[in-house]
């Protein structure tokens, strides 16, 4: 039998993973011993090679941090080992801000500190109004950093100093882009038309994890549709709405729902404040989900 080599999942796609024994060095193409599905970018593993660039994962060693999603029917690992989530947000298209809600608590709920990233500044008037919705966000303190890719994508770079950041979000928002412009050599594909290989928009299909010095790195994943956050028990998803966490044990009923009770703490709080009240549905439909996701 061939030795255990230490490696870096270094990107992930379906039941197919990258491996990099050591920076620079040229991946190895893997997969998993007995194709579980326990792999994620970022981790640490020892493989053990099948062949030219090849191997088999054999082990994950323990990981710092997981941020991942579930439904009722499986999980899905997005990076591990991560210490920073920046969800990218952008005026065009218009971004979801029940997906922005569902990033930020599963970045919560992991330990990892989150920020949101407003790409596409120079598209000015749009742009501005998406700043003025995020504030919301701002007062609860996850910190917003406002920028274009395109044009200077440097207010970044400080942030991703020392960190393994992950960049989440819906498709089109610029992840890529970011990519692009902040990591050299990187020419990770991007939704820019490519007439010249006459292949349509480009959108990422995979995880991938981009070295920036011995002690930072940025992950690329592809853009989220949904957010299941099935692992949540309803009390827990309430603690992670930030705004409404310390209200929660003020309503009249211990097992209030904040749907239809009276002296419910939460709606009377959100009351008359639109982006309130669409938080709050956002907390019951959560939680609404995730009771029929535990229904047996
Ligand atoms: N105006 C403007 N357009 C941008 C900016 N950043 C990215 N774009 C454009 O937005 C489109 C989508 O960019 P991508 O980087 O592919 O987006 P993505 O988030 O990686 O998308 P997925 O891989 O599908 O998740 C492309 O046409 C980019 O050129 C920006 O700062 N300003
Ligand atoms: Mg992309
Ligand atoms: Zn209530």
């Amino acid at each position: 039998m061939n030795a255990l080599l230490n490696g870096t999942v270094t990107a992930s796609f379906g039941r197919h993973y990258e491996v990099t024994a050591a920076p620079g060095e040229p991946p190895l193409g893997c997969v998993r011993r007995g194709k579980k599905q326990d792999v994620a970018c970022g981790d640490q593993v020892q493989i053990r090679s099948t062949g030219k660039g090849q191997g088999v994962i054999e082990t994950v060693t323990e990981r710092r941090t997981l941020l991942y999603r579930a439904d009722a029917i499986r999980q899905k690992l997005l990076a591990a080992n991560v210490d920073q989530v920046l969800v990218v947000v952008a005026p065009e298209p218009a971004f979801s801000e029940e997906l922005l809600t569902r990033c930020l608590l599963a970045a919560d709920a992991a330990g990892i500190p989150a920020a949101i990233v407003l790409n596409k500044w120079d598209l000015g008037a749009p742009a501005i109004a998406a700043a003025e919705q995020l504030a919301y966000y701002t007062d609860m303190g996850y910190p917003l950093l406002r920028l274009s890719a395109r044009q200077d994508p440097s207010l970044l770079q400080p942030v991703l100093q020392g960190h393994v950041s992950i960049l989440v979000g819906q498709s089109g928002m610029g992840k890529s882009t970011l990519v692009n412009a902040l990591v050299p050599h990187a020419q990770a594909r991007t939704g820019e038309i490519s007439q010249a290989l006459g292949t349509g928009r480009h959108t990422t299909t995979a995880t991938r994890l981009y070295a920036l010095d011995a002690r930072s790195a940025l992950i690329d994943s592809p853009g989220l549709q949904e957010f299941g956050l099935a692992y949540l028990s309803p009390a827990a998803i309430a603690t992670y709405f930030r705004e409404f966490s310390e209200r929660v044990g003020q309503c009249r009923f211990s097992d209030c729902r904040h749907l239809q009770e009276p002296d419910c703490a939460l709606k009377n709080w959100a009351a008359g404040n639109p982006q309130r009240e669409q938080r709050l549905r956002y907390l019951t439909t959560l939680q609404q989900e995730n009771e029929r996701a535990r229904r047996p």
